[in-house]
């Protein structure tokens, strides 16, 4: 294992516990360059990445159809598992696919709506652990052109809608769990337990050649999300990285192959307490499922995501959040209303989010507890701070306000002099006061907006010096 692979694992262990990270990312933000990485042909893939901030997940399958409930009883747990928590046989599984029709599927109002919400990036689960491809596989049978009646080839007309509309368009597929292949990792009510399959069988005949298909047959793919890599030896792994490179170099991969990827995924959910200087995203529900559950209508609200989002820009990372759409096709209007209302937000203060970096202080992120408590770990309780995030470009640092100031910001020490100081949205001065040689300003109330107000300092010089 190489030097930056095994502190790719360390880190990706880090974020994934969601400990406070003070010790595994002090080193990594100590380093004053946001783009450390030694290896510039990787820097190069990660440059839209980089940029883009936000993207939209879209888990859609079979699982729509049930949608969290089998043979009238309710399936706890995330929607594109019930195969999986009600050990579903895959001969009855399989008969989702002759009633998959989603007859009001429009792949350009799918698109719409990501580029409504300012999202600059789509994956979605061309196919998932149930084993259902939603494009036209030559390599199986089992997928939507070939085993429903409505026989379009899903991935291949988003692929399309997104080349039309200048949306970058990304695949998760799941390499290692296919429920429905009797070598697949995953299913073991109807076939043999994982260690007796001969999973390299499967890889061979269907991960593979799949993966194959849609680095060939769809056009310019962004990144192939692969996913919970139980089996994956390095050697195996290493075959789908040479897959991806020797078909499509710019294809980025991301976290959770099984081996060291071009970004680090944080678990489901999962924000890291501080910056972190490789490149990572956190895939994100918008409700508490990926696939549809009917019975989930539990929104994050738009403020929430704002929230979300400037905060993991704020630490140097994307935010991948996802939306379940129905078996009719339709993504649940609820969840588009959020998004949109978080979209016009951006359409104001996008600038603060779209290419920004990382905050150059930290201290606004929170302190430890004096009281010397101890979170659910043992480990020393850290108490996040939610009043604002930092985030900057070349001379202008981002004040993002959620919450209404009771006595003036002071800016984090730095050597560099303030310019001046604007809101975002209208462009309106806000004066910066100092005492004692510290600088602040004070947010007038009521507060500008609610989810959000942007206050843009400029300061002498391209980056903060302390
Ligand atoms: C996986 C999938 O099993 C799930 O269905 C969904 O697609 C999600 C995005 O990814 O679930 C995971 C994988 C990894 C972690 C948590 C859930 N993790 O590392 O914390």
């Amino acid at each position: 294992m190489s030097a930056s692979h095994r502190r790719a694992r360390r880190l990706t262990r880090s974020l994934l516990a969601c400990a406070c990270l003070c010790a595994a990312a002090a080193p990594l933000a100590a380093r004053q360059s946001a783009h450390a990485s030694p290896d510039p042909a990787k820097e190069a893939r990660l440059a839209w990445f980089r940029e883009a901030k936000y993207g939209l997940f879209i888990h859609w399958g079979l699982y729509a159809i049930p949608a969290g409930e089998w043979k009238g009883a309710r399936i706890p747990g995330i929607g594109e598992w019930i195969m999986h928590r009600a050990r579903i046989p895959v001969r009855e599984y399989e008969e989702l696919a002759s009633r998959f029709n989603p007859i009001k599927f429009d792949a350009d109002a799918w698109v719409q709506l990501a580029q409504d919400a300012g999202m600059k990036y789509i994956v979605i689960t061309s196919k998932h652990h149930d084993g259902f491809a939603l494009f036209g596989s030559k390599v199986s049978r089992y997928n939507v052109v070939d085993a429903t009646p409505f026989r379009r080839d899903i991935v291949k007309e988003l692929a399309e809608a997104c080349a039309k509309r200048g949306m970058r368009l990304g695949f998760y597929y799941s390499q290692a769990q296919d429920w429905h292949e009797p070598n697949g990792a995953g299913n073991d009510w109807d076939f043999k337990p994982n260690a007796e399959k001969d999973f390299d069988q499967y890889l061979r005949d269907k991960a593979y050649p799949q993966v194959r298909e849609l680095l060939t047959g769809y056009g310019p793919v962004a990144l192939v999300w692969f996913d919970t890599p139980q089996l994956m030896t390095s050697e195996r792994a290493r075959r789908f990285t040479e897959l991806v490179r020797s078909l499509q170099p710019d294809t980025l991969i991301d976290g959770r192959l099984g081996a060291e990827g071009d970004y680090i995924s944080t678990g489901d959910n999962i924000i890291p307490g501080e910056k972190q200087t490789e490149a990572w995203e956190t895939p994100a529900t918008i409700n508490h499922t990926w696939g549809y559950r009917k019975d989930d209508v539990d929104w994050k609200n738009p403020g929430e995501i704002v929230f979300k989002l400037v905060d993991i820009v704020s630490k140097g990372g994307n935010y991948l959040l996802n939306v379940g759409p129905m078996a009719d096709g339709v993504i649940p209007q609820a969840s588009q209303d959020v998004l949109r209302a978080a979209g016009q937000w951006l359409r104001i203060n996008g600038e603060a989010v779209y290419g920004a970096w990382p905050t150059p202080f930290g201290e606004e992120f929170g302190e430890a507890s004096a009281k010397g408590a101890k979170d659910l770990r043992g480990s020393p309780l850290f108490l996040s701070w939610n009043d604002y995030r930092v985030t900057a470009k070349p001379g202008k640092l981002y004040f993002t306000i959620f919450v209404e100031p009771r006595v003036p910001v002071e800016l984090p020490p730095m050597k560099n002099a303030v310019k001046r100081a604007y809101f975002l949205a209208n462009g309106l001065p806000v004066a910066i006061a100092e005492k004692d040689g510290r600088q602040s300003f004070t947010v007038p109330r009521p507060i500008l907006d609610p989810m959000g107000t942007v206050i843009v300092v400029e300061i002498e010089g391209e980056r903060v010096a302390r």
